[in-house]
């Protein structure tokens, strides 16, 4: 069926679709390293791109394009590639962007690995960066070079839910000849679609929200051109990043409940910050929906909710704070985000401890923030939850 024009809750369920000539109403998996050619001068001409056709599942498979076509559509590019894992996805972009003598700047609280590897890997390449607080336009302007390439955001960024504006640091990127790449990973395009704010590039861990029942790793990249599809599916294709058709397969299931997960979701990620932000037992809370987190507003232009994920510091710090996650019963002390179930972890110790002290102190990953992504479990469950779990405090 052509979606082109369909609601974003029908492309969830048919976008994509591969024509399938014994009926089945879902994809099947093409569970298959390789594909038959028909003669020689088939194969031939489906190498030299004369003739569509699937050749090896490194370079294309019909489970994975089905996949990849649908979060084309959703996130609005021009062409998308699902790749193993979303730190899959982000050195696709770094490796498809950025030559030896480039230069990066990035948010400083993004995801630690993202982070991390472009601090301690990318350098033996001369390729340098500089990580900084992007929800102020200016430190950017200012950290711009002649040899820059690429901004990276992550918004919200993880796990400090800093908001960064794509709009303004997309018409500056522009100004500059510089790409955009943006992590949409905290929002889905359900909430949010960097492509349509001017974003070159959106990335996604497709662990997260699109697949939403923490039982695959995965990652996707969506170009906005033709020009930078193709250099990233040629990293994709040589280094082989590809994801695998099954784990496609699952992504691509619970890719179609997205909008009914992330509304209950974040229905109960409300209820949840509000219950935090008046508990005795707690210091502060940041989440895009409460009108204290700086930057409420922009949250309200750019993206349509708040999301599921809230940080939140516990009286007493960091001894607090694990007695929190050590007594929680119902939420699950496990890293990761974005599933039905409800999962509570501490950057400091776990997501970002790979990290240096002081890179995570300038981030404001401090220590005693509690990183807790809301599931679709009751509302009211969640918060006896961790009533009694700050009850031990
Ligand atoms: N981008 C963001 C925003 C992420 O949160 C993660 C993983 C990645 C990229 C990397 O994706 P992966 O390779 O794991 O699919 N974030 C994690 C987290 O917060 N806890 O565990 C993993």
């Amino acid at each position: 069926m052509n979606t082109k024009d369909s609601g974003f809750s029908s492309k969830l369920i048919h976008s994509g679709g591969i024509d399938d000539a014994l009926g089945s109403v879902t994809t099947p998996i093409y569970q298959t390293s390789t594909f038959k050619f028909q003669n020689a001068d088939h194969g031939a001409r489906c190498f030299s791109g004369e003739e569509k056709g699937y050749i090896y599942t490194r370079l294309g498979n019909p489970t994975i394009e089905d996949l990849e076509v649908t979060m084309t559509e959703l996130e609005n590019g021009y062409g998308g590639l699902a790749v193993a894992s979303g730190m899959a996805a982000v050195n696709t972009v770094y490796l498809s962007i950025l030559e030896a003598g480039d230069h990066m700047i990035g948010h400083f609280a993004v995801y630690g690995p993202s982070r991390g590897i472009m601090e301690k890997f990318y350098p033996q390449y001369n390729i340098e960066a500089d990580f900084l607080d992007t929800t102020n336009i200016e430190n950017i302007e200012k950290t711009i070079k002649p040899n820059t390439k690429l901004i990276y955001l992550e918004t919200p960024a993880n796990p400090t839910m800093d908001i960064a504006d794509i709009s303004a640091i997309s018409a500056l990127a522009k100004k500059h000849g510089i790409l955009l790449c943006v992590d949409n990973t905290f929002c889905s395009p359900y909430l949010q679609k960097p492509l349509d704010l001017g974003a070159d590039i959106v990335l996604h861990s497709m662990t997260k929200f699109i697949n939403g029942h923490a039982d695959i790793v995965g990652g996707v990249v969506v170009a906005k051109e033709k020009d930078i599809y193709e250099k990233l599916k040629f990293v994709m294709m040589n280094m082989g990043f590809n994801i695998d058709p099954n784990q496609a397969w699952l992504a691509r299931r619970g890719l179609k409940t997205l909008a009914v997960r992330m509304e209950k979701a974040q229905a109960n990620a409300m209820e949840v910050a509000e219950f935090l932000e008046n508990h005795p037992k707690v210091e502060w809370v940041l989440f895009p929906g409460l009108k204290s987190h700086p930057q409420y507003e922009l949250g309200l232009k750019q993206m349509s909710g708040p999301g599921a994920v809230i940080s939140f510091g516990v009286k007493g710090g960091l001894e607090a704070g694990k007695t929190v996650m050590n007594s929680v019963k119902l939420s699950i002390l496990a890293v990761s985000l974005g599933g039905i179930e409800t999962l509570i972890q501490h950057p400091a110790s776990m997501t970002h401890s790979k990290l240096s002290k002081e890179a995570r102190a300038g981030a404001g990953i401090t220590d005693e923030l509690v990183r807790i992504s809301i599931g679709i479990e009751d509302a009211k469950d969640i918060m006896d939850d961790l009533d009694q779990a700050l009850g031990q405090v």
